[in-house]
């Protein structure tokens, strides 16, 4: 074991002291975060799936509350136990599954509303740290759809030497009894060295700093927004956040005309999800476009619902190589 293996291993031990009865402490049910498994790839690059369970989503009362009467909604806050210290996270795949292993979906009457990752050791380059106070840099969100993604190869996230990682995670039952479930995040990851770039997520959002929600018309709409770019550098990936009905959600340089991301909706092809989002497309590439800083960024997100919804998302989260 390498001095800086020894040195990680001995923080995320610490942090696990530190972190986790922290956070124990809030309620019984507090939901712990440990490793479920890890494996090293034929490229040398690590395969680690962090688990935060179990999560007890509430009983659906059945009276017509939560989401078009569909379900009742429990949001639990819980630390991520980093997958690595002082490291570079090179992709990443959420899931939303049962103690046996299975799928929890809508065909098992539960979703994964939202997600959200973040490092509390970093601020938010859209949002410095006007969000939720000390909540940190936003790093990934996924909704039931689930969608991951990998950056281009060279290209990863940086977690530092105390990375402070956490999750909001809220679900959906949709079933009369309540459910345990567990959240897990698949990371792969390289220590950090030479000759890796670090990618900075930079979080457009039509409610920014916000809950995220804005509402959408029945039938079909646009929500834009813009955001002037405070950085300089080299989209790498991206990938959107949408609700029921959202078609696609594109990010444009419109300073330098160029279109950077176009990430399309999924519906209907997994019968897990009935008929629900299923799948977003991602950008990933070498050279996705430029962002500098003062450019106008415009987020546009098309919606064709079948009914008027209060709170509908249209997010997208890039990853720029700065200069
Ligand atoms: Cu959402």
């Amino acid at each position: 074991m390498s001095i800086s293996a020894r040195v990680g291993a001995a923080l995320l031990a610490l942090m696990a002291l530190v972190v986790v009865p922290s956070a124990a402490t809030a309620a019984p049910s507090s939901p712990e975060t440990r490793i479920l498994s890890s494996e090293r790839n034929p490229d040398g690059a690590t395969t680690t799936t962090v688990r935060v369970g179990p999560l007890i989503a509430k009983p659906h009362s059945g009276d017509g509350g939560g989401e078009h009467g569909m379900g009742t909604h429990t949001n639990l806050v819980a630390p991520l136990l980093p997958p690595c210290v002082n490291c570079y996270i090179t992709g990443i795949q959420p899931d939303l599954t049962y103690a046996d292993g299975s799928r929890a979906n809508y065909d098992t009457g539960v979703m994964l509303h939202h997600s959200v990752l973040f490092d509390r050791a970093r601020s938010d380059v859209t949002c410095g740290d006007q969000l939720l106070g000390l909540a940190g840099r936003r790093l990934f969100a996924a909704g039931n759809e689930r969608t991951g993604g990998e950056l281009p190869p060279g290209t990863g996230v940086k977690l530092g030497w105390l990375p402070l990682t956490w999750t909001l995670v809220e679900l959906m039952n949709m079933k009369p009894e309540s459910q345990t479930m567990y959240f897990d995040v698949t990371m792969t990851h390289v220590p950090a060295s030479g000759g890796m770039t670090e990618a900075t997520p930079v979080w457009l959002d039509a409610n920014n700093c916000g809950d995220s929600t804005h509402p959408v018309p029945e039938g079909e709409s646009t929500t834009t927004w813009e955001w002037t770019s405070t950085i300089d550098g080299t989209l790498k990936a991206a990938g959107g956040h949408v609700h029921d009905g959202g078609q696609l959600i594109t990010a444009f340089n419109r300073t330098t005309g160029e279109t950077l991301c176009a990430s399309e909706a999924g519906y209907g092809t997994d019968p897990a999800y009935r008929g629900h989002i299923e799948s977003m497309s991602v950008c990933s590439g070498d050279d996705l476009g430029r962002v500098n800083t003062g450019d106008t960024i415009e987020l546009v997100s098309e919606y064709d619902t079948h009914h008027a919804d209060p709170a509908a998302m249209s997010i997208m989260v890039a990853f720029v190589a700065e200069d």
